[in-house]
């Protein structure tokens, strides 16, 4: 039996392993061409896919997955941004609490509301702290959460929240500028956080290079996630992949 996808996490933190993560957005891929992003990131051994958006408009997200999953044994892991974005057919799904606003309804009301639904899945559930850092712009997850983002400079409200989101059960940390975020997370703030917490930390929003995306993983984040560089530019798959593994190796 394949073990969960949280245990595999788990594992390649144990081993100081560093993964790379592509996030796919339903609205901008149509099934038919799943197949050459499949083939690029078979090629560069990318750890996880990421399927999901704040917004997600289209109805194909089953049809999407399952295309993915017959050209991949990558693991599918949900990134819902609301509870209509659930597919049975993939292997887990962040489920995430807006740790970093003071919406109640992206705290826990949504999760009370879709709950049966959830657990009737299948799914692996893997809670997750989620937290929208300031990305220099407001990006859709800023202006759909009606939530104000954590300042890009205030490491210490950052650590504070990471800590409190894991003291609280939180099996995962998601550090998010959100999509397209013209500014990063900076590494500093990354640094505070992972120096505080012990479960897996994601990283994503607005990396654009390699030579960030392997920063990042120097700075203590245990997974990079990217989407829109690389919907921009395929080609750079293989160049971050090898970006986030080689961060593994230079820890050792
Ligand atoms: C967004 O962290 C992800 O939620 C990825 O962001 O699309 O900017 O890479 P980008």
């Amino acid at each position: 039996m394949q073990p969960g996808t949280y245990q595999h996490i788990s594992e390649k933190k144990r081993k100081r392993q560093k993964s790379f993560a592509v996030l796919i957005d339903p609205d901008k891929v149509q099934p038919a061409a799943l197949g050459r992003l499949t083939d690029l990131v078979n090629e560069a051994s990318v750890d996880y896919l990421l399927v999901g958006g704040s917004l997600v408009i289209s109805s194909h997200l089953d049809e999407c997955i399952l295309a993915i999953k017959a050209q991949t044994d990558i693991p599918v892991i949900l990134f819902p941004g609301s509870p209509s974005q659930i597919s049975k057919h993939a292997d887990a799904l962040l489920y995430l609490s807006l740790i970093s606003g003071r919406n109640p309804e992206l705290l826990i009301g949504q999760h009370v509301i879709s709950a049966p639904f959830v657990r009737k899945s299948g799914l692996d559930i893997m809670s997750t702290g989620y937290m929208v850092i300031d990305g220099g712009a407001p990006t859709t997850v800023s202006y759909i959460s009606n939530a104000s983002p954590i300042p890009y400079d205030k490491n210490e409200i950052a650590l504070c929240t990471a800590l409190a989101g894991e003291m609280l059960g939180m099996k995962l940390i998601y550090m998010d500028a959100g999509s397209g975020a013209k500014r990063p997370i900076p590494e500093a703030m990354i640094a505070a956080v992972a120096e505080q917490i012990t479960v897996p930390l994601i990283v994503g929003g607005g990396i654009q290079d390699p030579e960030k995306a392997y920063r990042n993983c120097r700075a203590g984040a245990d997974i990079v996630v990217v989407g829109n560089a690389i919907e921009k530019d395929p080609a750079l798959i293989k160049e971050m992949s090898a970006a986030v593994h080689a961060a593994a190796h230079a820890e050792v």
